[in-house]
């Protein structure tokens, strides 16, 4: 608000006797020409209402991206008439040149329509005017496929993850195989067959570990929304395996996935214990492959970004490795020396506090979400922290933009759960480092705008 009033403090003095009823064009490319040296860094206009526009994906046209200096103004101020009258425009410090762009706005809830309407516009970012981000957009199109491992069922960071990877796919930016389920008990699986059909993959095959962790601590009990029922007892949410169907034992799924996947295709995102992964590489030949689980790994497998340990100043210990010790032991030692591994510890996602309001809140857009029933029905005070999407996030967007990543190295887990990490150029492993305040803010806003689209 504050910027807005002094913008239009900017426009009053630098054209006097302005008023919104008597902008000509004239006017407008002074306003325009005041704004981009006021606002170096960037600003957007709508010229309806000469103000900032409060909300919407903004992507500039390729037609007016070659306008850099006062003279060429006149000929945005033409463009943006004829299409949304919304114009924006930065001064890049490094050659001084202004941009000027006719801008159009997309709905906040349409982030795919805004980032391919950018990528054909040759464009590098959509800017989001509500969050004030930029949301990159000329992202390299890998053909990435993905297998989500979760413990679904306790934190709500996992259905998190599991949102992006949807919406990730509804942009084409990755190919989701699969899930495991490695926290056991039905519901979990269960839980996993709702989102499935929520987010309009109802056939995406899920895995159910069988033989992992006893009875793991629970931090929020949303394992019977599944079976969450209406008033007049219908079932609110849609399921595909249903009561009567059958879960693959998690490791069985992983071998049938990565058995007929190419080889080096198959990146891994594990966000809960690693128990399913380490019964993968104990594994011996089945109906799915005559080759043993390390090779199996060792063939299909391209990376693995792997939520747990703890490299620096954390607040809290590691839960994911020290919780199922015995099968993180095994799998440290089996993993592949060559396959890359990126750890995102806690440290990382700890200042990402989602907060049961915002979670609602950003869910206004529908009245029945399984997300939101957990927040409206069983815990309307707990926050989450993000921890599982950055694993995701990093998985999927790689490891340049983002994302710090340490240098190269070895990581080795004590029989008590610490993560040891010894720097190595040839090593197979690195892990993220904790971003400043604005970047962590920058990555909630970043999910939250995820949790709205629709
Ligand atoms: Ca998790």
């Amino acid at each position: 608000m504050k910027r807005i009033l002094v913008i239009l403090v900017s426009l009053t003095l630098a054209v006097p006797g302005f008023s919104q009823q008597t902008f000509t064009d004239k006017d407008l490319a002074t306003a325009v020409w005041v704004m981009a040296q006021t606002f170096p860094e960037g600003f957007t206009l709508d010229l309806n209402t000469m103000s900032y526009p409060k909300e919407g994906l903004m992507v500039s046209y390729k037609a007016t991206q070659d306008h850099f200096d006062r003279k060429s103004i006149p000929a945005v101020i033409k463009h943006a008439h004829a299409h949304e009258n919304i114009i924006g425009g930065w001064r890049d410090p490094e050659t001084g040149l202004y941009y000027f762009d006719s801008t159009r706005s997309f709905p906040e809830n349409d982030l795919a329509a805004a980032l391919a309407f950018a990528r054909e516009n040759g464009q590098h970012t959509v800017y989001d005017a509500r969050r004030d981000i930029n949301i990159k957009s000329n992202y390299e199109q890998e053909d990435i496929r993905v297998i989500l491992d979760c413990d679904m069922g306790s934190s709500t960071d996992d259905l998190f993850a599991l949102m992006m990877l949807y919406r990730y796919m509804d942009m084409q930016r990755c190919t989701l195989l699969g899930v495991v389920v490695d926290r056991m008990n039905r519901a979990n699986a269960d839980a996993v067959d709702v989102m499935n059909n929520y987010y309009g993959y109802p056939d995406l095959p899920i895995g159910l570990e069988k033989a992992g962790v006893k009875d793991p601590h629970v931090y929020i009990p949303y394992h019977n929304m599944a079976y969450a029922r209406s008033t007049d007892g219908e079932p609110l949410f849609k399921r595909t395996v249903g009561d009567t169907g059958e879960y693959m034992d998690g490791y069985k799924l992983y071998r049938k996935l990565l058995a007929a996947q190419p080889d080096k295709s198959v990146t891994i995102a594990s966000i809960g214990f690693v128990t399913s992964l380490a019964r993968l590489l104990e594994s011996g030949p089945d109906e799915y492959s005559p080759l043993s689980g390390v090779d199996l790994v060792q063939r299909k497998v391209k990376n693995i970004y792997c939520m747990g340990g703890v490299f620096g100043d954390s607040f809290e210990h590691d839960y994911n490795f020290t919780a199922a010790i015995d099968f993180s032991l095994k799998f440290f030692e089996l993993w592949p020396k060559d396959i890359d591994i990126v750890f995102s510890p806690g440290e990382v996602g700890d200042p990402l506090y989602y907060s049961a309001a915002n979670i609602i809140a950003d869910m206004n857009w529908t009245d029945s979400h399984p997300i939101k029933w957990i927040y409206q029905f069983l815990t309307e005070d707990k926050f989450q922290k993000m921890w599982d999407p950055l694993a995701v996030i990093n998985a999927v967007e790689g490891d340049d933009i983002i994302y710090k990543l340490s240098p190269r190295g070895w990581v080795t887990l004590t029989p008590t759960g610490e993560t040891i990490f010894k720097e190595d150029p040839n090593g197979n492993a690195r892990y993220q480092y904790p971003g400043p305040e604005g970047w962590s803010d920058y990555v909630l806003k970043y999910i939250r705008l995820m949790s709205i689209q629709h």
